[in-house]
């Protein structure tokens, strides 16, 4: 969890995704998950497939966010879903009780009721303002320590997070950082995470 890397391909620029990717894995990222908004599902799937084998190569758990269908069929580890995507769903008998099952919460209320819906970690922001999220909703410290408190399984804090503000999210109690804009947007991704990761791990006390 210390440093989850979430990909975006409207940085690309002219790279494709399995080349800036393996530049992130082997700069050390610790999760990846495959984010693809805009994407046709062949095309989708193709991508993730590719993704499951490489993030296999750097021995990192690979998701796939809000399609479980996708998540099933690419070979990825698991599925990472929003709350707007587990109505009336329970993912986890969908998914069996092997695969990684990430949830977002950002409340203590939705936080817990992931747990117990059987998520393997949480997904917790938006902890900063981020552009790359239209309609991500914010949380204050304290509601991030709450829910941090609420939890026994791991948290991951997202949302605006870079090398410049990541310490301050020192003491809240997070397992790591889930970043898009922060190495995806870079012109060197792997130098990116790697200075990030060691950050990352500053904050975590290591
Ligand atoms: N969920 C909450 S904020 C966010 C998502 C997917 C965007 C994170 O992107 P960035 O660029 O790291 O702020
Ligand atoms: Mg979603």
């Amino acid at each position: 969890m210390k440093l989850y890397a979430i990909t975006d391909r409207s940085w690309l620029k002219g790279r494709t995704l399995h080349d800036v990717t393996e530049e992130v894995l082997a700069a050390g990222a610790t999760f990846l998950q495959i984010r693809e908004k805009e994407l046709d599902r062949a095309s989708f799937l193709a991508e993730a497939k590719d993704l499951a084998a490489l993030a296999k190569k750097y021995h990192v758990p690979f998701v796939v966010n809000d399609d479980i269908d996708i998540a099933l069929e690419s070979g990825a580890d698991g599925v990472h879903v929003g709350q707007s995507d587990i109505v009336g769903k329970d993912v986890r008998a969908l998914i069996g009780p092997d695969k990684i099952l990430g949830i977002s919460a950002n409340t203590v209320e939705t936080a817990v009721k992931a747990q117990e819906s059987g998520a393997d970690y949480i997904g917790v922001g938006a902890v900063f303002h981020t552009d790359t999220k239209k309609d991500a909703q914010s949380l204050t410290n304290e509601e991030l320590l709450a829910i941090c408190k609420a939890v026994t399984i791991p948290v991951v804090a997202i949302g605006g997070i870079n090398e410049n503000n990541v310490m301050q999210l020192k003491g809240s109690g997070i397992d790591g950082v889930s970043v898009i804009s922060a190495i995806f947007a870079k012109e060197h991704p792997g130098e990116a995470a790697k200075h990030l990761l060691a950050k990352v791990e500053e904050m975590l006390g290591e």
